[in-house]
């Protein structure tokens, strides 16, 4: 058996044509999923049923012929394992917002942290062969922002008053966060994840001054400890709306692949790389909109992607997660548009 393409490109292999996944794409935009999650009480119940959130991952592959698998489960099911109250409402998830007294009484985390490893060891075998199987977790920053604010925010006031003021309590939280973090993706990764992925959607909001101790040193911190254990097991870093900031990223934290906002030119960031990071594995990062849009503007930003990454090694996706109202043939429409350029 051939590796799993996306494999080979984690390990800086050109393919002739790049692997496709989609970030959530278990999402609110396929009919079979909204299904499925009709069928369960609450969305915090169906993340915590393991057979069901199984379902879940597999339906995209059904559908499309996708590289990867990514387990269906949501970065905000640390907080709750640490016992913090957290719902679903129809606008996003809510959670108690975290004072600072309360930092040091965050219980141990409960099993819940572990049902993302309990769906990949259910999900895993049922792959073909060629597909690989991404584990993944918020990052210990991106985490505290939803624990401390609550729910999203445009810019977090209150995790940046943290950021500004309380910054030993910030320190503190995301040093919590960052063990429990590491286990969880071990499990993920002792259940069967090829790959794992650190998702950092709120990198951008901590300025250059906090960038070094805030984002890179537990990220750095996360992935020694996976390498030390398991070795051949990359970790793509998503650090998202990190501007420049993305070049300390790249050099400094150990990731073995970026992953790519729709704001980041893949070409650009390979030319401003020094030369021991200028052939690391990037993903992304079309713009969610243009998948929802479809149409020649699809097309054409599709094929600038292609462009700008051609001849280096390069996962196709999306720059973040898959909009809900995506009519589901724009999907198949994308992967032909990437097949056939
Ligand atoms: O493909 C998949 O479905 C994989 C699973 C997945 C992933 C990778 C989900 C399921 N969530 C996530 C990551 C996640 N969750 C992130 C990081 C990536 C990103 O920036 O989008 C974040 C910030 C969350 C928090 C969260 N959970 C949000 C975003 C809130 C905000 O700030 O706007 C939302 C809407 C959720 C709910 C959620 N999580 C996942 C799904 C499929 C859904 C929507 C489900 C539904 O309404 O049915």
């Amino acid at each position: 058996m051939s590796e799993k393409p996306i494999l080979q490109v984690l390990k800086g292999q050109v393919l002739p044509q790049p692997p496709v996944w989609l970030m959530r794409q278990a999402g609110r935009y396929l009919p079979e999923y909204q299904k499925l999650r009709s069928e369960s009480p609450s969305l915090l119940k169906f993340f915590l049923s393991p057979k069901h959130a199984s379902t879940a991952t597999l339906q995209p592959l059904e559908r499309y012929p996708l590289d990867a698998a990514i387990v269906f489960s949501d970065i905000l099911i640390l907080p709750y394992a640490l016992g913090r109250n957290l719902v679903y409402h129809e606008t996003g998830p809510a959670l108690d917002p975290l004072n600072i007294k309360d930092v040091s009484s965050l219980s141990t985390p409960s099993n819940a942290l572990y049902t993302a490893a309990e769906t990949i060891s259910l999900t895993q075998n049922l792959l073909k062969p060629s597909v690989s199987m991404i584990g993944f977790a918020g990052s210990p920053w991106t985490v505290a922002c939803y624990m401390i604010d609550g729910q999203s925010q445009p810019q977090f006031p209150q995790t940046l008053l943290w950021l500004h003021k309380h910054t030993q309590y910030l320190q503190e939280l995301i040093s919590i966060l960052t063990e429990h973090t590491l286990s969880l993706l071990l499990a993920q990764i002792k259940a069967g994840a090829h790959v794992v992925q650190i998702f950092d959607s709120w990198a951008g909001l901590v300025g250059h001054q906090h960038f070094h101790d805030i984002i890179i040193k537990p990220t750095q911190y996360i992935v020694d400890k996976i390498h030390q254990k398991y070795p051949h097991i990359p970790v793509i870093g998503f650090p998202r709306l990190a501007g420049l900031s993305l070049i300390e990223y790249t050099t400094l934290s150990r990731v073995d692949a970026i992953s790519l906002d729709p704001h980041a030119n893949p070409k650009t960031l390979r030319e401003l790389l020094p030369p021991s990071h200028a052939s690391l594995p990037l993903q992304g990062n079309l713009n969610p909109l243009s998948l929802l849009h479809g149409g020649t503007g699809l097309k054409h930003a599709t094929q600038n992607i292609l462009s700008l990454t051609k001849n280096t090694p390069h996962i196709f996706n999306l720059g973040h997660g898959i909009l809900k109202n995506t009519p589901t043939h724009h999907v198949n429409e994308l992967l032909d548009i990437i097949k056939k350029t």
